[in-house]
């Protein structure tokens, strides 16, 4: 059951995160815990209690106090009992100001970000997630990493419109507000891969909005897991291109034909006899309709700035630009032409 909650858009089913038991309640992760889970769990039980006294003793006096016969006169006239009503006003007080403490503490020590944190960003756009690691040139798309035990503080930041980043692993989620950096930031405590979602309503495909975290041991971090190109051989360049079109090309672009906020990719390369060559596409530009064969050029033009060249029928629809260096790009090619038929 579970495991059908954790299915990312693309349809890949995805083992529950670690330490979750059978009723999806986890174990603790992250330095955030403390503060989210135990406030949560009080609450949890005060509600209970009071839940049980008062529907109790209300059931107990309909039951008790009953009209027994047709005539009956009432059993009591009183209406206001001053030491019971200063009683339940005051130990509700209490537990509310209990609650309030804990969660401005928590709310605090979140906002607080410890001196050694580790700062990373996280860019969102519709409809993916881009990931920046200090000094460093290479990004990360749909997947970031994180070193155990070591605190992270994440700046987040949208090119367009309002997302959330929400990590419920992490017990983190804040929003990202474009034309502002907003920061969160965790200590990560057990090794594994994590859900990243996005959580404010996006726009179409806000619900494709997927990523993942994965908390690697320092050792990994180091060997810097994000730089992994594996472009050796033309078959493992378009691997890794069709990964990254699952990251962050597959929210707007089908393989099948079906139009969706983009063009689909199928027959941007077709077979001729056993060559592999560029397909016919309409497009736009200079105000008038041109017929183009697609090649590399096209393809990296339209990524990088995706106005230049118009596809003809989706005049009206935006792609924003995305930054990749040309071993994608050609993996993103290479993975193109794998649909040619
Ligand atoms: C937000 C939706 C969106 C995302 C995400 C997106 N695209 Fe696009 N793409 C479009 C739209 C809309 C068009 C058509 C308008 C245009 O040409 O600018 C398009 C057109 C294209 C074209 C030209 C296609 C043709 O049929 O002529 C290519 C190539 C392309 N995108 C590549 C990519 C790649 C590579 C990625 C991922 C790195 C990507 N797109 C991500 C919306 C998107
Ligand atoms: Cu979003």
């Amino acid at each position: 059951m579970l495991s059908l909650l954790i299915q990312d858009p693309q349809g890949t089913v995805h083992a529950p995160d670690p330490g979750a038991d059978t009723f999806g309640q986890l174990t603790p992760l992250a330095s955030t815990f403390g503060s989210v889970d135990g406030l949560f769990y009080f609450t949890y039980v005060v509600c209970i209690f009071f839940f049980v006294l008062i529907t109790g003793a209300l059931l107990w006096s309909v039951f008790r106090y009953r009209r027994k016969t047709y005539d009956q006169p009432a059993a009591s006239n009183v209406t206001h009992n001053t030491p019971l009503e200063v009683v339940w006003t005051v130990i509700p007080l209490l537990i509310v100001m209990v609650m309030f403490a804990w969660g401005f503490k928590g709310s605090l020590d979140m906002t607080y970000v410890p001196s050694d944190a580790r700062r990373a960003k996280a860019t969102a756009k519709q409809w993916n997630w881009t990931f920046t690691y200090p000094n460093d040139a290479v990004q990360s798309y749909g997947e970031v990493w994180v070193e155990v035990n070591k605190p992270v503080e994440f700046l987040l930041e949208s090119t367009d419109v309002l997302h959330a980043f929400f990590l419920p692993s992490m017990r983190v989620k804040r929003d990202v507000v474009p034309g502002r950096y907003q920061s969160v930031w965790f200590t990560p405590t057990t090794l594994g891969d994590y859900h990243l979602f996005c959580a404010e309503y996006c726009g179409l495909d806000h619900s494709k909005m997927y990523a993942q975290l994965h908390v690697v041991t320092a050792e990994e971090y180091a060997r810097r897991p994000w730089d992994q190109w594996d472009d050796s051989t033309p078959e493992k360049a378009a691997e890794s291109g069709g990964r990254l079109y699952k990251s962050l090309c597959s929210s707007c672009h089908s393989l099948d034909g079906t139009p969706m906020t983009g063009p689909s990719w199928k027959g941007l390369f077709v077979k001729d006899g056993d060559q592999i060559v560029g397909g016919k596409r309409q497009v736009i530009y200079d105000g008038a309709q041109h017929e183009i064969t697609v090649d590399l050029d096209y393809v990296a033009e339209s990524i990088a700035n995706p106005d230049a060249k118009k596809a003809a029928g989706f005049e009206q629809n935006a792609m924003t630009k995305f930054d990749l260096d040309d071993r994608r790009v050609k993996g993103i090619v290479e993975f193109m032409k794998t649909l040619a038929q």
